[in-house]
């Protein structure tokens, strides 16, 4: 398997179901990842050595989910220069999700974290390569197709309600 270029990390274990659809899209388009837990608040000297050497490992993007105070993207983003992606998890210690939210998208200037929706993970992975599509051609045409397909799909729901009308939706 090639070097991975994102890295997706996550407070705790207790993120993976959210994050893991990170991961399942990165693999869908091709892209090498690493997935591990770095928190923000029980590893702090893991974090600042994760966010201070990311980019001598070869990683171009990262990928950090949190919830309740979420600090871990800030804080990964205050140690590198990479783009950080945040996504909020709605975790067993959120309020509501608006905790985790409003800590990772709340950033102070000069520090910025490109936040996803609550739970966003599969578009965190989405928002990854398409970092990284920018410049690499492969990553890219696979993106355009990955479009494609998402258009496909709405064009064939439309097709089929169109046919049976609205009634044919109803649950018998
Ligand atoms: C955050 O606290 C983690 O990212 C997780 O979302 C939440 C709960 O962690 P656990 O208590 O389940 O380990 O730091």
């Amino acid at each position: 398997m090639s070097k991975p270029v994102v890295g997706i990390i996550m407070g705790s274990q207790s993120d993976l179901p959210v994050m893991k659809e990170a991961a399942e899209v990165l693999e869908e388009l091709g892209v090498p990842f690493e997935v591990t837990i770095v928190s923000a608040h029980r590893t702090p000297t893991r974090l600042a050595s994760y966010a201070s050497e990311a980019r001598k490992r070869g990683l171009r993007v990262i990928i950090a989910g949190a919830g309740g105070a979420a600090h871990l993207p800030g804080m990964i983003a205050s140690g590198t220069s990479l783009p950080v992606i945040g996504v909020p998890v709605r975790s067993s210690n959120s309020i509501d999700g608006w905790d985790s939210v409003l800590s990772i998208l709340q950033m102070p200037a000069g520090v910025p974290v490109a936040t996803v929706a609550l739970n966003g993970a599969r578009n965190a992975g989405i928002l990854a390569a398409q970092i990284l599509g920018s410049q690499d051609k492969n990553v890219a045409r696979k993106l355009d197709q990955f479009k494609l397909s998402l258009e496909k799909k709405v064009l064939q729901a439309a097709a089929d309600l169109e046919k049976k009308g609205w009634k044919g939706t109803r649950e018998k």
